[in-house]
């Protein structure tokens, strides 16, 4: 569905349910060109914001606490008082908002009974951070409403909070700052630890980004994330054994790893190897775009995917089918899995033009192998979260 329906459709239910006219927020899910699972290691991110967005009407009631929120795609209702505010059932769309208001809350922010309708064309499950994307939309939202003079970075460190508390992921920043902070035609390194950005335009040439989603999504990837991470850690608690200064995996080398090899399972060992290879990818994917060296950044993202894939280990089938078609065809330059992993898209640089082809030249065996079809998105790169004019 175009945005411009999907606004037309979520202020129209909100008008039918509540008889007034809600301040409209859009909020869009994001790309990652490279820095896989760096975030949350301190390190670097080149991710943006892309057209796809969670679309979200709000407005204050006439009460002292009653809430209700209604998610229009899965027609599902949530009602709650603001003094009981807990989370709801594992994997529920409503954790999302009951995290970010619990979290202002907790801020000591006075906010009133308030309606929200949502819904979104980012499609679920894809990597392409939906979720991320309706945390902010509520923390927008209800700062513009209450006025709550929260800035752009504190909405989005309170997203990732309530993705932490309510949720029970331990995401990193990449997907609330992307959604947040996006510009137009730009992507953005951004720096984890201090989260200081600049905005870096892609000049493609006679390519362009093609996103293929496998249209699955693992049920281990929650489970799976937080053990990444718990063996990243597990890493940069050897590490300071021999180096004190080490604070994360941003700080290490892989001379730093080899010296307490003997200390660590060796799972733990190859996966803080890819993080650390993979933190300097973003590096050298920097240099390429500056370049303009497209084949250098696409052997980046190849080289990302194989750290993905037998490394960290966060790929799935559905994803080496895809990327290794894409190694096979001389249209494409680089492919690779995005975002947590276990499903989604992967990210592709493709020759102008030739991405019909390309899918059309795997279907057939993709839903063979996997009884599922690829879908594919182009995309353009926007600005963050904000109301809509
Ligand atoms: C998910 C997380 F939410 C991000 O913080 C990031 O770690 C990503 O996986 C992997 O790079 O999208």
């Amino acid at each position: 569905m175009t945005t411009e329906a999907l606004t037309t459709r979520i202020q129209s239910i909100f008008r039918e349910k509540h008889g007034t006219a809600p301040l409209m927020v859009q909020s869009p899910g994001r790309i990652n060109i490279i820095g896989e699972h760096t975030d949350y290691n301190d390190g670097f991110v080149l991710p943006g914001a892309i057209d796809r967005y969670i679309i979200c009407a709000i407005a204050k009631n006439d009460t002292t606490d009653q809430c209700s929120v209604y998610a229009a795609d899965m027609e599902e209702d949530c009602t709650f008082s603001l003094h009981d505010v807990k989370p709801s059932d594992k994997g529920s769309w409503k954790n999302y908002v009951l995290g970010v208001v619990a979290e202002i809350r907790k801020k000591g922010e006075q906010l009133s009974g308030f309606d929200i309708v949502f819904g979104g064309n980012i499609p679920k499950g894809s990597g392409l951070s939906s979720s991320a994307a309706l945390e902010n939309s509520i923390a927008f939202g209800l700062n513009s409403l209450f006025g709550l003079g929260m800035s752009r970075k504190e909405m989005m460190l309170l997203s990732q909070k309530a993705e932490h508390n309510f949720v029970g992921v331990q995401c990193g920043i990449m997907d609330q700052f992307a959604s947040m902070q996006g510009q137009e035609d730009h992507v953005l390194l951004l720096d984890c630890r201090t989260l200081d950005f600049r905005p870096v335009q892609i000049d493609l040439g006679d390519y362009e980004i093609l996103l293929i989603n496998t249209n699955v999504k693992h049920s281990l990837a929650d489970s799976a994330y937080n053990d990444r991470r718990n063996a990243c850690e597990a890493g940069v608690k050897a590490l300071r054994t021999v180096f004190p200064e080490i604070r994360a995996l941003r700080d290490a080398t892989e001379d730093h790893l080899d010296r307490i090899k003997n200390q660590i399972p060796e799972e733990v060992y190859t996966q803080c190897l890819y993080v650390i290879q993979e933190n300097n990818r973003v590096q050298q994917a920097i240099e390429a775009i500056a370049q303009h060296n497209i084949g250098q950044l696409g052997a980046l993202l190849f080289a990302s995917h194989n750290g993905l894939q037998r490394q960290y280990q966060v790929s799935c089938p559905e994803l080496d089918f895809l990327v290794e078609k894409a190694r096979e065809n001389p249209a494409i330059q680089g492919s690779r899995m995005m975002g947590g992993g276990f499903g989604g898209c992967t990210i592709n640089i493709i020759k102008k033009g030739a991405a019909e082809a390309f899918v059309d030249s795997l279907r057939e065996e993709y839903v063979r192998t996997f009884d599922k079809e690829p879908d594919t998105y182009s995309l353009a790169l926007t600005k963050g979260t904000d109301v809509q004019a």
